[in-house]
């Protein structure tokens, strides 16, 4: 008997050999030792006719393996064959790996300081050697402090992103070691608009007009004009006030009685909200006259019990002349 070997396959890694002189055998066993790593099996096949054999796991990539036979039958086995070497390796994968699936996308603008960092990563012929995947974050390699799989690496910091740009490059390499190389970066804005009002005159008042006005801040990313919404009371007033990036000045129609509430909402580009409100009462009633349920005077103390308007009510006790 003798053997031919003949990988094949390379893309499933399961490697074929072609046998033959196995006459007057009725089975064979085939052993694959994988030299690289000292590992080593038989297989056996009963069916002697099966010249093609492929083994049930499949092997490894970019090992070497040793392959031999030996045939039997009723009366014993015959000597082994001469071993074949052979390696399965990828040289007929020539494709790089491909990226996708960039979190933080390439120049997203994000409100999170820690972030998910990850990048899915796949590759045609041999797959990837998870083994040289490196992600870089702002300078530092961050791979020890990330998950890497087969198909991804997500990083995840364990302390606040600084404000403003960060990069991010990764490497990959399929098992054929063809190396790809990606870089991106995005931006963090984790800072709260800042929205400062005013009224004029201070509550309460007895004008009907009064006035509201805003300024808004923002570190970062800054103010976005047409997410600002300001509602009096259940109205939406923003179309009336036309605010800018910079605030708003606002006399209100003429308002009834009570209390009125101006409630302003300001984003930044990176959907951090800040929503605020100031409130004004507006009271041009003169309060009724106090009724007075109890009174007793000694000539130590006078005390008067009763029931005013609390909006502009005051109490004077005037002395007995
Ligand atoms: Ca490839
Ligand atoms: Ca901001």
């Amino acid at each position: 008997m003798d053997t031919r070997s003949r990988p094949t396959g390379t893309g499933t890694r399961h490697a074929g050999f072609h046998l033959d002189g196995s006459a007057d055998a009725t089975f064979s066993d085939r052993w694959v030792d994988d030299l690289t790593t000292g590992a080593s099996k038989v297989n056996r096949n009963q069916n002697i006719a099966a010249l093609m054999f492929t083994p049930t796991t499949a092997l490894t990539d970019s090992h070497s393996y040793r392959a031999w036979v030996r045939a039997g039958n009723a009366f014993g086995y015959g000597p082994y064959s001469a071993a074949q070497d052979f390696g399965v390796d990828s040289n007929s994968d020539t494709s790089i790996p491909t990226f996708s699936n960039r979190r933080p996308a390439s120049a997203e603008l994000i409100n999170e300081n820690r972030p998910e960092i990850s990048i899915s990563f796949g590759d045609i012929g041999s797959g990837i050697d998870d083994t040289s995947v490196m992600i870089i974050v702002d300078g530092k390699d961050q791979t020890q402090s990330s998950t890497v799989t087969a198909s991804g690496i997500t990083f995840i910091p364990d302390v606040d992103l600084n404000e403003g740009q960060h990069a991010v490059s990764v490497h990959v390499a399929d098992k054929a070691h063809n190396g790809a190389d990606t870089a991106w970066y995005f931006d963090v804005d984790g800072v709260r608009p800042l929205v400062n009002l005013f009224v004029t005159p201070t509550s309460p008042t007895q004008n009907h007009q009064p006035t509201f006005s805003g300024t808004f801040g923002d570190v970062g990313s800054g103010i976005n004009q047409q997410g600002i919404v300001i509602f009096l009371g259940a109205s939406d007033v923003t179309d009336d006030i036309q605010p800018t990036a910079s605030g708003f000045t606002y006399q209100t129609p003429i308002l009834n009685d009570g209390t009125h509430v101006l409630t302003v909402a300001v984003g930044d580009f990176a959907g951090n909200t800040t929503s605020v409100a100031k409130t004004i009462q507006i009271d041009t009633t003169a309060p009724d006259a106090p009724i007075v349920t109890y009174f007793q005077e000694t000539p130590q103390q006078v005390i008067i019990a009763g029931k005013f308007d609390p909006n502009q009510g005051v109490v004077k006790v005037f002395p007995h002349s």
